[in-house]
């Protein structure tokens, strides 16, 4: 069984209510991330769900100069340039969807959970954690990302995590686990246009990483705190959406791990 999660912080606030935790729920291309997020949203008052940012990577917005009062306008869609053309997109694709996931990181906790008297925690889809090791790693892996740049990548996330330190650690994630193959599976059924192209030896090579870092825990880590944080791994396989039981027995699951 899971241990529950990891107490970093420095305990209860003067008020007396606990401190408001962070969780990351980490699993592959269409798992069920999103759909899983929206039953915890619905199951407490006491967990709040930050989405990821997806559709800010689907239309980047122009930066007019300062004063020029033109509009902004969408200028790419970051995600479909970053799977036609890997080798050249994803380095700028991970930087920025590590910035925009370090914004939503770095948001301070809605009131309703700074006077909660409960147990509140945010909930994360995904992390900078598995912007690093899951998928910069494997675009490097696979020759996408190149070593130099690779090195710089390496360098700002160890510099930005560092800096903002505990504003950015997690205490607990969330792991839904299921086969690659289920994941294409669901990742056709819900088409998104930029997808098309995903094949599954690519979801097993994600799949592969996903293990490294949350079940044998070996990767080379470069954050000692993060070896340590403990890991909730619920299998995903299963149709949980639709099925009563094991959204309850799920419910449980966390609860148990937040508690
Ligand atoms: P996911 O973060 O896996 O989101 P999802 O919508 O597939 O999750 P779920 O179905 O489980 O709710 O990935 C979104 C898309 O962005 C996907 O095509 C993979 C791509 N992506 C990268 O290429 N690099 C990244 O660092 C991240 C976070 C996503």
């Amino acid at each position: 069984p899971a241990r529950g999660l990891q107490s970093t912080g420095p305990g209860p606030r003067p008020d007396g209510r606990a401190r408001v935790r962070r969780v990351s729920i980490e699993g592959n291309i269409a798992v069920g991330k999103s759909t899983f997020a929206k039953l915890l949203q619905s199951a407490s008052s006491d967990w709040e769900v930050v989405q990821e940012p997806v559709s800010k990577w689907q239309s980047i917005e122009s930066r007019p100069s300062e004063g020029s009062g033109a509009p902004q306008q969408t200028v790419g869609n970051l995600l479909q340039m970053m799977y036609e053309d890997p080798q050249r997109w994803s380095y700028t694709f991970q930087t920025y969807s590590c910035m925009s996931r370090m914004k939503t990181q770095l948001q301070p906790p809605p009131p309703h959970l700074l006077s909660s008297k409960g147990t509140p925690v945010q909930v994360f889809e995904r992390s900078v954690y598995s912007d690093r090791y899951i998928f910069a790693l494997n675009s490097f892996e696979l020759d996408c990302i190149n070593p130099a740049e690779w090195a710089v990548y390496q360098d700002w996330h160890t510099f930005l995590v560092e800096q903002f330190g505990p504003q950015l650690e997690l205490e607990g994630i969330i792991y839904l686990k299921a086969s690659p193959q289920k994941c294409m599976e669901r990742l056709g059924r819900r088409g998104r246009p930029e997808e098309g192209g995903v094949e599954l030896d690519y979801l097993q090579k994600l799949h592969m990483q996903h293990e490294r870092w949350l079940t044998e825990r070996s990767t080379q880590l470069h954050f000692e705190k993060l070896k340590h944080v403990p890991v909730l791994e619920l299998d995903a396989s299963v149709e949980f959406l639709s099925d009563q039981t094991v959204r309850d027995e799920f419910i449980v699951k966390v609860k148990d791990f937040f508690s």
